[in-house]
């Protein structure tokens, strides 16, 4: 408006669109920063979208989560597991941000470039690490285990990577920033205030404060070469016409808002988090791209409305075994469902999702028959809402309705066109889209980087 750019305020961007045009090819096309994010409870194969689109942008960026996070690549005949590190890593022409609203474990941060180096890629002057980020320290984690195992029977299932803590630390105030590394006194003042903290709060816990200085003092020169103003860096390279790609991390049903709370990690893996985490306003976005598998899985405790049984023989146990579905931070079995059009719904209210990437289509080859989660019925009702009070979701008299679509055998991995997938299997996912109303972009066949059908 005209008060608008009187103020100085420039005009906002044409609206968002879904297509995945690359300011590398078309300089003069719609310039926006993209979003891949997982839209259900975590695993849906964010890591392996971010791969294939990041081969065209200039930056990759994490900005919520730590190292709790597992993305699995599989890639020119190999297999990479990134835990802090964006998975944009794999192409060597990006840089790799790390904005501020992740928590940093730098010793599980250094470990992971090494074993970058030991895998031949390259990452010298390609990560910047956020001066703003907080550090998660082995004392978190340790609180973290501790505070587990005093929950008894009522624990989250958390990773034990200190995230919770970590964040715990940054909300009171107290906790460590990466960017403190760069004048030792202030990290040397803050990292004794916050351990006598820890120590005071949790009963048993022994910090040996003088050897962690000691690290820390043999790490932070290397630390400081990749730290600086991420923000700046982000919005510098979004003015010169970059391209940048977020990686989200973990997903919409594990926020500490938006999630199964308590049982959620500590930090915003929605929309927001974009934000918040990485310093952009929301003017600068453009595609918002859920992940969501073609079933369903949640790693952890908390409430799964379609969960499936996983005995032996079950559609449960199909769905692991096929899917491989085990922790890539961890290695826990994998809770695992149909999908669940409801929270699915929820989740792209939240998000305002551009369009989706539906992964893992190929390990429901083989099922006689597939089933959608399309309703929440509670006391009879149908409820038009995920309900924040998870005692609904766990009643007896709450019930979830399913729709029943026939299965496929026909081996559908070489399949790269949506024509040649099965015509039941066109029809399941032609279901989900019409009943989210969100086009599906992609569809993955398998693993690898190149078993995806893109419909762009
Ligand atoms: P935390 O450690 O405090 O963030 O745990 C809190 C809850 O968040 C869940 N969570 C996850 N869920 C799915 N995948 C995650 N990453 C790994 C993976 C998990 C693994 O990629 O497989 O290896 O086990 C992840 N990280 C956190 C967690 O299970 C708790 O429910
Ligand atoms: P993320 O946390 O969302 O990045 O997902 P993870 O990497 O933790 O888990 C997803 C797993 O599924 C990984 O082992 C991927 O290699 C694998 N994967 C991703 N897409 C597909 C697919 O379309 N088919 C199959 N079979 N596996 C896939
Ligand atoms: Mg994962």
């Amino acid at each position: 408006s005209r008060v608008e750019r009187s103020l100085g305020i420039p005009p906002p961007p044409p609206p968002m669109s879904s297509s995945s045009n690359s300011s590398k090819q078309h300089p003069n096309k719609v310039h926006g920063i993209d979003v891949v994010l997982g839209a259900q409870w975590g695993d849906e194969g964010k890591g392996k979208l971010v791969d294939i689109l990041s081969q065209t942008y200039d930056v990759c960026a994490r900005v919520a989560g730590g190292s709790n996070a597992g993305h699995t690549i599989v890639a020119n005949g190999k297999k990479y597991k990134f835990h802090l590190i964006p998975s944009g890593i794999l192409n060597e022409d990006a840089d790799c941000v790390i904005g501020n609203g992740v928590v940093v474990h730098i010793p599980s941060f250094l470990e992971e470039l090494k074993s970058l180096e030991i895998a031949g890629v390259k990452h010298e002057g390609r990560i910047k690490l956020s001066d703003r980020a907080h550090m998660v320290f082995d004392f978190h984690q340790e609180v973290d285990g501790k505070q587990e195992k005093s929950l008894g029977r009522n624990k989250i299932g958390t990773t034990k990577k200190g995230i919770g803590p970590a964040y715990a630390s940054k909300i009171s105030r107290n906790g460590v920033r990466v960017g403190d590394l760069k004048d030792w006194q202030t990290f040397e003042t803050r990292f004794r205030e916050l351990a006598r903290y820890q120590m005071a709060a949790n009963e048993g816990l022994e910090i040996d404060v003088e050897k962690e200085l000691e690290f820390y003092k043999r790490v932070a020169p290397y630390v400081k070469t990749i730290t600086c103003d991420t923000i700046e860096y982000t919005n510098a390279a979004y003015a010169a016409g970059k391209k940048i790609l977020v990686e989200g991390a973990n997903a919409t049903m594990l926020d500490i808002d938006f999630g199964t709370y308590p049982y959620v990690t500590s930090s915003n893996p929605s929309i927001g988090s974009v934000l918040t985490g990485l310093g952009v306003s929301p003017r600068k976005l453009k595609g918002v791209y859920g992940t969501v598998k073609a079933y369903c899985t949640r790693v952890g405790e908390g409430p799964f409305p379609t969960e499936l049984v996983d005995a032996p023989g079950t559609t449960g146990e199909f769905l692991r075994k096929n899917g491989f579905e085990f922790g890539t931070t961890t290695g826990r079995a994998r809770r695992c469902g149909w999908l669940d059009i409801p929270q699915m719904k929820f989740s792209t209210v939240i998000n305002g999702f551009t369009s989706l990437n539906l992964t893992k289509l190929d390990v429901l080859t083989g099922l006689p028959e597939i089933h959608i989660g399309v309703k929440y019925m509670y006391k009879g009702k149908e409820l038009d809402t995920m309900p924040a009070n998870l005692k609904i979701l766990t009643d007896p008299e709450f019930k979830v309705e399913y729709e029943t679509m026939p299965g496929w055998t026909e081996d559908i991995m070489t399949c790269t066109k949506f024509e040649e997938l099965p015509i039941n299997a066109q029809k399941y996912v032609l279901r989900v889209q019409e009943l989210l109303g969100v086009p599906i972009r992609w569809i993955g066949v398998g693993p690898n980087r190149l078993d995806v059908v893109d419909r762009g």
